[in-house]
């Protein structure tokens, strides 16, 4: 199996550290992990379109030659393919309540970093869009607040005391702003001190570039 990926990209970030979580809990993932270079457009390149016609990472190579596109589907994989030390709960409700949060991160708070960056300083040499900036600064603090509320109770981690697949995406989006030096959650002290918390983890340490 092999884990098509480009570091600091959030997508692939949200896969990298979900291997890097479990792994240091001690699961055994034979995943080996191939760095595509998207500054110099190897992404777009033939030989990585034939893996994936939309161009985009990460994409995960099935040893039976197939190949898996989106990111949450590669992890939904890795945690029925490798069962042990899975970060989903069994328990189906608490199963449910950490597929929604990572849901509810990833749509309301990763996406429109991405788009934000993109807007901004875009790493890829998107035109900025200062409309498209303007309006992300608008709706952005809605789910800063939901996070900043949630973190109140004082849970160490998104879910409770244990990381979770949401963790891995919000720090994967939080990644993404600090490499497009976005200052986006300044203002929230509670989600800051669980940026400096998250960071400090041997399995981000080992895999965020910023
Ligand atoms: N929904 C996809 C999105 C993948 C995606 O957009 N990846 C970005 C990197 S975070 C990418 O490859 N961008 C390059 C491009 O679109 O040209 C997933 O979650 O895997």
């Amino acid at each position: 199996m092999k884990l098509y990926r480009v570091a600091a990209a959030p997508n692939p970030t949200k896969v990298m550290l979900y291997i890097a979580e479990r792994e240091a809990l001690g699961a055994q993932i034979p995943v080996e992990q191939v760095s595509v270079n998207v500054i110099k457009g190897e992404h777009r390149a033939a030989e990585h379109l034939a893996r994936n016609p939309f161009g985009t990472l990460p994409v995960l190579a099935l040893d039976d030659g197939s190949y898996l596109l989106e990111s949450l589907s590669i992890i939904m994989y890795l945690e029925s393919r490798f069962p042990e030390h899975r970060l989903l709960p069994v328990e189906i409700e608490a199963c449910a309540l950490a597929k929604d949060l990572e849901r509810t991160v990833e749509m309301r708070v990763a996406m429109p970093i991405a788009r934000y960056v993109h807007a901004t300083r875009s790493p890829l040499g998107y035109p900025p869009d200062l409309k498209v900036a303007g309006e992300i600064e608008g709706s952005l603090p809605v789910a800063l607040k939901w996070l900043e509320k949630k973190l109140s109770d004082g849970r160490e981690m998104l879910m409770g005391s244990q990381v979770s697949i949401a963790d891995c995406t919000l720090q994967s989006a939080l990644q993404f702003a600090r490499f497009g030096q976005a200052d986006l959650i300044g203002a929230y002290p509670l989600l800051a001190a669980w940026d400096s918390r998250y960071r400090a983890r041997p399995a981000a340490l080992s895999i965020l570039k910023f």
